[in-house]
């Protein structure tokens, strides 16, 4: 037997427990200890039926993901799986917490399933760029029918316990797995149940053998975000076969999509955010044995866009709030917004039908800053001045309870000189959220000067709690995101001067996979504002400034760098942009010359990539791998790349320099000059992924 899997009999029933913290990985050792577990257990005769289950807080969460890429190690899970099936005694899993990919799978192979009230069970591959690789994609169709084997399959989102019974994927709920399981055994044998052994039945399959749009409806459903990825395409054929081919043959075609995808470029990136999400959380340089503080009650102040959607954040965690406003009417107009938000997302069946009262209730609106004081966490999410930011935390100061951590959701403005109007700089921090707040999944967190080890980790354990995915930088214009936003902006607004459309670079960079181009996200957030503070500082920009004297603010005017249709958000080339941008150089002298879109796509992202060399220089970012993060969870930076400093180590340092040196000197400006640690690795033949420095667990 393997220390990670023990066997023990009750009368005739054989226990067989995984105990591999923290997630019960199939490891090797795993794999190993159930096939030897099962194999002594179906050679002792007083066992009559066994009985799967794991220790600690969940069942298998899959396979090892950090195997992947290593030399494979028997037994593989294909074999240990077959070996469950092909038992003559029958085997019970018995799940609790995640029963996710290689788990769910494992338990596919036994005869029954049972699951506590609170389970989850899912094949989550595609979100490893990868399709399930030991039968799930046969099995499972056979055991929920094929509509919801795609679901699960291609959309990777596990379901909960009373739809796995409602479906057939589990056989009993239970209270609890062992003694559960044990009983469910006992039952099985008292009843002399067959072994139902998924691959043999084909019941589920026929209404999707007789009418194939069953299964390709499904498929487009599923797959109508999946632009740009291998994997849910790639796991929609393989449940294809399971229609269409014997059970062997279609094992068969699945492990050849597998194999396929375990190599490729796409699942090495998404394994690689896999992780880096959960380094993310880690912070350095705080004393260990530093526990986060007590939360919970959180106050946030102002109920506009971001005040709103934090809130909401909130509430969807089960914290309760309490939302402060100026005013009565701004108030009832915040509250108003959010119940709207959550009917239409009820409306759609995102929800429960009872969620909107539930979660509102949890949000008490009230007028006055004294309202803060029985808050754990107060969050600041008013206008964006710093006149502004102090007059409010100079308010909270004196009303906040002691311990209370001082968060504000700034997007740029500068943490330390905010702290300073404060008697408490040491519970002062950042917690910027990104719009729609109570969607986008990033919390860029900012430790300013003072800013205490145990306020941080506070910050960092709540943002976890409300399903954000927490990033911790330093102090600096813009942060992370925003300051590596600046330097892509800042080159796409030269293109134009030197003879680029804003179709063709924003084509580039949709091409490339983000969500949109920098022309249509300035559309989006209007010119306007970008106008007016360019007037306030004394600058111009000549062909945005053209733009707005034409009353051409973006989507708010129907008109910007594109023309938007009434009703529409799809960006439309306007003939007169290119007329008002030809017009603008030739007054300035300048000629346009053909630019290729090669040349664009390495403007858009290796000024990004210096930037973020030189922010991980200054110390902003602990690890590339945070800003690679920030990138994936707050500005839609395709998942199949990894972000911009993984993405960086594929295309090369060396390649990234020479180019950015080249640039430098064919526009002349000398800020695209490599940062000296770009250089430095560049020359060493080294890359940002050599740089990740391990840190501890928050
Ligand atoms: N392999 C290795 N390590 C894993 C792991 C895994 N499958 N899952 C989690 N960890 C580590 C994680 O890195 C972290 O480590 C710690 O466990 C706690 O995780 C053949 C091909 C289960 C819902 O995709 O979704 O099976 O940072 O912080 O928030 O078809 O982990 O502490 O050092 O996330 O409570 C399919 C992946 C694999 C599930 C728990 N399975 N895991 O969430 O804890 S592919 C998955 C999760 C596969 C087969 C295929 C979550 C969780 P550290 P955590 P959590």
């Amino acid at each position: 037997m393997t220390d990670v899997v023990k066997l023990e009999r009750h009368d005739a029933i054989a226990i067989v427990t995984v105990d591999n913290l923290p997630v019960n990985a199939l490891s090797a050792a795993v794999r190993r200890g159930i096939s030897e577990s099962v194999e002594q257990a179906i050679a002792d005769p007083a066992v009559k039926a066994i009985v799967l289950v794991c220790a600690g807080r969940t069942f298998i969460a899959g396979a090892d993901i950090t195997e992947f890429g290593k030399p494979p190690q028997s037994p593989g899970l294909g074999e240990v799986i077959a070996e469950l099936e092909n038992s003559p005694k029958p085997i019970v899993a018995a799940i609790h917490g995640t029963a996710l990919g290689g788990g769910l799978e494992t338990a596919l192979g036994c005869h029954y399933r049972v699951a506590v009230k609170d389970a989850k069970l899912g094949l989550p591959e595609v979100k490893l760029g990868l399709l399930p690789g030991a039968g799930g994609t046969q099995r499972l169709p056979r055991a929920v029918g094929p509509e919801l084997a795609v679901k699960m399959i291609v959309g990777g989102d596990p379901i909960g316990a009373a739809d796995a019974f409602k479906h057939g994927l589990i056989d009993a709920i239970v209270e609890d797995t062992v003694a559960g399981g044990e009983a469910f055994a006992r039952q099985v044998l008292a009843e002399q149940r067959p072994l139902r052994k998924l691959r043999d039945d084909d019941a589920k399959l026929q209404a999707a053998k007789a009418d194939r749009a069953i299964f390709t409806d499904a498929v487009a459903a599923m797959t109508k975000k999946a632009r740009g990825l291998e994997a849910p395409f790639a796991a929609a054929d393989a449940i294809g076969a399971a229609i269409d081919l014997p059970f062997d043959q279609g094992l068969k075609k699945e492990r050849e999509g597998f194999m396929k995808l375990v190599a490729g470029e796409q699942s090495k990136a998404q394994r690689y955010a896999f992780f880096a999400e959960r380094e993310a959380a880690k912070v350095s340089g705080v004393p260990d044995g530093t526990r986060p503080r007590p939360v919970a009650r959180v106050a946030i102040i102002g109920a506009g866009t971001m005040g709103g959607g934090i809130a909401m954040s909130f509430a969807n965690a089960g914290i309760p709030v309490t939302l402060i406003e100026t005013g009565e009417e701004q108030l009832q107009r915040g509250l108003g917004v959010m119940r709207k938000n959550y009917d239409a997302t009820a409306a759609r069946g995102g929800i429960p039908a009872d969620a909107p009262t539930k979660r509102m209730a949890l949000i008490a609106g009230v007028v006055g800053l004294e309202h803060v004081k029985d808050a754990d966490l107060i969050i600041e999410a008013v206008f964006e001045t710093m006149a502004v930011k102090k007059e409010v935390f100079t308010a909270i100061d004196a009303y906040a309870k002691p311990g209370a951590v001082l968060a504000s959701n700034t997007s740029y403005l500068n943490i330390d000189e905010i702290a300073q109007v404060t008697r408490r700089p040491e519970d002062v921090l950042g917690m910027h959220f990104f719009s729609p707040a109570n969607v986008m999944k990033l919390c860029e967190i900012v430790r300013a000067d003072k800013t205490a080890p145990d306020a941080l980790l506070t910050a960092v354990a709540i943002a976890r709690k409300i399903a954000k995915v927490p990033a911790v930088v330093g102090v600096c214009d813009g942060f992370v995101g925003n300051r590596m936003l600046a330097a892509r902006g800042k080159q796409a607004e030269k293109l134009l001067f030197e003879g680029a459309l804003p179709q063709q670079v924003d084509a580039v960079v949709t091409k490339f996979g983000m969500p949109m181009g920098p022309f249509a996200m300035g559309d989006l957030a209007g010119l306007d504002i970008g106008w007016r503070s360019r007037k306030d500082r004394g600058i111009t920009s000549e062909i945005a400034d053209a733009l707005c004297e034409a009353g051409r603010f973006g989507q708010k005017t129907g008109k910007g760098y594109y023309k938007y249709e009434p009703g529409s958000r799809a960006p439309l080339p306007d003939p007169e942009v290119e007329t008002l941008i030809n017009d603008t150089l030739s007054k300035l002298g300048l000629k346009r010359r053909e630019i290729f879109d090669q040349e664009i796509l390495e403007r858009m992202m290796y000024p990004m990539i210096n930037e973020g060399a030189r922010i991980l220089e200054e110390g902003i970012a602990a690890r590339p791998s945070d800003i690679d993060v920030i990138w994936l969870y707050g500005y839609g930076w395709p998942v199949y790349r990894g972000g911009p400093m993984f993405y960086a180590d594929q295309v090369g340092l060396k390649q990234i320099a020479e180019r950015l040196s080249y640039y430098a000197r064919a526009t002349n400006d000398a800020t695209l000059e490599p940062a000296p640690l770009l250089a430095r690795l560049a020359a060493e033949g080294g890359n940002f992924a050599a740089l990740a420095k391990p840190a501890k667990a928050a």
